[in-house]
C-alpha cells in the first residue's frame, strides 16, 4: 500500500493522475500547507524540506517501506515499479527522462513563480510578474510546437512527460495564458483531459477541502517564508 502526502497543488495532482493511471492502492494523507502541516516533526521525517507530494510505499524495492520526495522522482519511481508509462528503448526512456527534466526544471518552477507574483505578491508586482510571463509564454510556445507532429510530449505514447506537465499546463485561466493561438497545446489537454484516470484524479482533488481560500495574512507569510518567517 502506498501513503500518499497530498493536497491540490499540480505537483501533488501528477501524482494522483499517475496512481490513478496505474490502479495502485493507496491512502491519501492530507497535509494542509496553507495550516503549517508541512513543518511538522512527522511530517519533516517524511521530507526534510517540507514540501508535498511525498509517498510512502510500504512494499519498496527491498521489501521494506521506501519513501520518495519530488513529484519527478515519484513519478518515475512509480513507472518502473509498475513498468508503464516509461518505454523499455533506451532511447525513448531517455527521451522521457529529458522531457520530465524540462517540466521538473522549467515549467513547474517558471509557472509557480508567474503565479505567486501575479497574485501573492506585494505591489508594484510588474518586474515578476512580467519576467515569468515571458518565461511561461516561451515554454506554452516550446510544448504546442513540439505537439504539432505528434499527440504526446514524447513521440506516440501518453508517458510520463505528459503526466508531469499537464497540471501546470491546463492551469491556463489561472496562469492567465492565451491557448486558442496554441490548438496543439489546446488539443492535447483535450485529448488528457478525456481519460478517466484524469477524469477520476480530479474528482477527488476536487473533494478536497483546504485552508488556501481562508488563509490570513499570517499563514500566507509563512507558507511564502517571508516578513518574519523570512529565513537571512
Ligand atoms: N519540486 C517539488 C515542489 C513541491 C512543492 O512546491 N510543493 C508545494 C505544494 S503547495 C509545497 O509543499 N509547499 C509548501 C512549502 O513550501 O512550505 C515537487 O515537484 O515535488
Amino acid at each position: 500500500m502506498i501513503d500518499f502526502y497530498a493536497l491540490t497543488s499540480p505537483n501533488v495532482q501528477k501524482i494522483f493522475i499517475m496512481l490513478e493511471e496505474c490502479g495502485l492502492p493507496y491512502n491519501t494523507k492530507l497535509v494542509d500547507v496553507w495550516k503549517g502541516e508541512q513543518f511538522t516533526p512527522e511530517f519533516t521525517r517524511i521530507n526534510p524540506l517540507q514540501k508535498i507530494p511525498a509517498i510512502v510505499d510500504s512494499d519498496g524495492p527491498a521489501g521494506t517501506p521506501y519513501t520518495v520526495i519530488e513529484s519527478g522522482a515519484i513519478l518515475l519511481y512509480l513507472a518502473e515499479k509498475t513498468g508503464k508509462f516509461i518505454p523499455h528503448d533506451p532511447i525513448k526512456r531517455y527521451d522521457v527522462i529529458q522531457w520530465l527534466m524540462v517540466q521538473m526544471a522549467n515549467v513547474g518552477p517558471m509557472s509557480g513563480q508567474l503565479i505567486h507574483f501575479s497574485r501573492f505578491a506585494p505591489p508594484p508586482q510588474d518586474y515578476g510578474t512580467a519576467r515569468y510571463r515571458s518565461q511561461v509564454n516561451k515554454l506554452f510556445d516550446l510544448y504546442d510546437q513540439r505537439l504539432a507532429n505528434q499527440p504526446y510530449v514524447v513521440g506516440n505514447d501518453y508517458t510520463i512527460a505528459d503526466i508531469a506537465a499537464f497540471p501546470w499546463l491546463r492551469n491556463v485561466q489561472t496562469l492567465a495564458m492565451k491557448i486558442d493561438s496554441r490548438p496543439n497545446l489546446k488539443a492535447w489537454i483535450d485529448r488528457i483531459t478525456a481519460r478517466e484516470a484524469v477524469k477520476r484524479a480530479f474528482a477527488k482533488i476536487g473533494a478536497i477541502q483546504s485552508a488556501r481560500d481562508t488563509a490570513t495574512d499570517d499563514a500566507k507569510d509563512r507558507f511564502f517564508a517571508r516578513g518574519k518567517y523570512a529565513l537571512t
